[in-house]
């Protein structure tokens, strides 16, 4: 059966980005699927929080899952530290992904900047923890921003390299199913697990700079909305997003050249859920003047309720803490059984 996995990490205040890339899908999609949510705290250790931050920021993202709409009891929510068998899998993996396969990771190459001598092996190695947070509850869909596709493509080659190098022990053991792998058939016993990235809002782009991507450490306020800004912050934000002079145009092929206004248009249809077609239907043809005020409005409307039910639930520290250890309990249920299986596969345990 499909099974949903993702996380985000509690590396500061949540942005609009981070929201329709990835929380309101986690939302649409506990309709349909079984789905486990991650606060991944493990990662968050590559830029050195200090303690007190990674706590409130755990406790802040679990606060931002819970109130946009996902449902603890029937899904599985909680902190990755928790669940100790995603650093073991996440060693496996280390001796399974190739130096040269992380070496071509962009969000590496852009995190690390020139000064790759002093960046963290953590930060480095960060794909073959997100490939053992996926494939330690062998999940098969991922929903995530545009921005991560590339560590999906490396979570796949992961599975792929360990069902091809382990396929005849995993057939002895029968812990296996057939996979094609090119011409050959292999026992695979981790599935090749999909990514969910569609509608408007796959990539959200900075407020200031419709070429970059919104993002929590972008040192310009006004280049994001956060999750938590008041009415008024967010009505500003918007006032002040760069666009030009040109009204919105008539359809999505008039977008050449003016990332920004397409931006705000996907905005909106994200926000509204519907399409960038469909907005064009409403506003196309119509100035700034008019359209900023709407989408304004729009993300006021929509996340506002967020905040406030943010803000509650954090007064309240002891239940969230509640929430993720149950959550914990039973991740650790699912992720043990991948373990034994794996150590039986490799040969640590007979
Ligand atoms: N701008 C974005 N548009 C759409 N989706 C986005 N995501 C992030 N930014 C956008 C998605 O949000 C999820 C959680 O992200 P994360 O916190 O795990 O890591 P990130 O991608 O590194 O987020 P940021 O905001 O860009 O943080 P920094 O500034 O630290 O790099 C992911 O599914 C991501 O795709």
């Amino acid at each position: 059966a499909p099974l949903i996995f993702s996380g985000v990490q509690p590396t500061g205040n949540l942005t609009l980005g981070n929201y329709l890339g990835a929380i309101k899908k986690f939302v649409a999609l506990q309709e349909t699927h079984d789905c486990i949510y991650c606060v991944v705290d493990l990662h968050a250790l590559t830029i050195n929080p200090s303690p007190k931050e990674l706590v409130n920021g755990t406790r802040s993202i679990a606060a931002a899952f819970l109130a946009a709409g996902i449902d603890p009891v029937k899904h599985i929510v909680f902190n990755q530290s928790r669940v100790h068998q995603h650093a073991e899998l996440a060693w496996v993996f280390n001796c399974v992904a190739r130096m040269g396969w992380l070496n071509r990771m962009t969000q590496f190459k852009e995190k690390a900047g020139k000064d790759r001598e002093n960046a963290s092996v953590g930060l480095f190695a960060y794909p073959a923890l997100m490939a053992a947070d996926i494939l330690v509850y062998r999940a098969t869909h991922v929903p995530v921003g545009d921005d991560q596709k590339q560590h999906l493509e490396l979570t796949r080659d992961v599975a792929q390299k360990f069902n091809y190098d382990y396929s005849d022990h995993i057939g002895e053991l029968g812990l296996g199913v057939p996979m094609e792998i090119g011409e050959e058939t292999v026992n695979g016993y981790f599935p090749m697990t999909e990514p969910v990235i569609e509608g408007p809002a796959t990539r959200i782009m900075s407020l200031r700079d419709g070429t970059k991507k919104m993002s929590k450490s972008d040192p310009s306020e006004l280049s994001r909305i956060n999750l938590t800004d008041t009415a008024d912050d967010i009505a500003k934000k918007i006032r002040k997003a760069k666009t030009d002079p040109e009204p919105l145009p008539g359809d999505s092929g008039g977008f050449e050249g003016r990332p920004e206004a397409e931006n705000l248009v996907n905005i909106y249809a994200a926000l509204s859920e519907t399409t960038k077609e469909e907005v064009l239907r409403e506003f196309g043809g119509k100035q700034f003047s008019v359209f900023k005020p709407a989408l304004a409005d729009l993300a006021v409307e929509k996340l506002s309720p967020i905040a406030d039910e943010m803000r509650r639930l954090l007064d309240d520290k002891g239940h969230i803490d509640s929430v993720l250890a149950n959550g914990a309990e039973r991740a650790s249920v699912l992720a043990e059984k991948t373990m034994t299986d794996v150590k039986k596969i490799l040969g640590l345990s007979w």
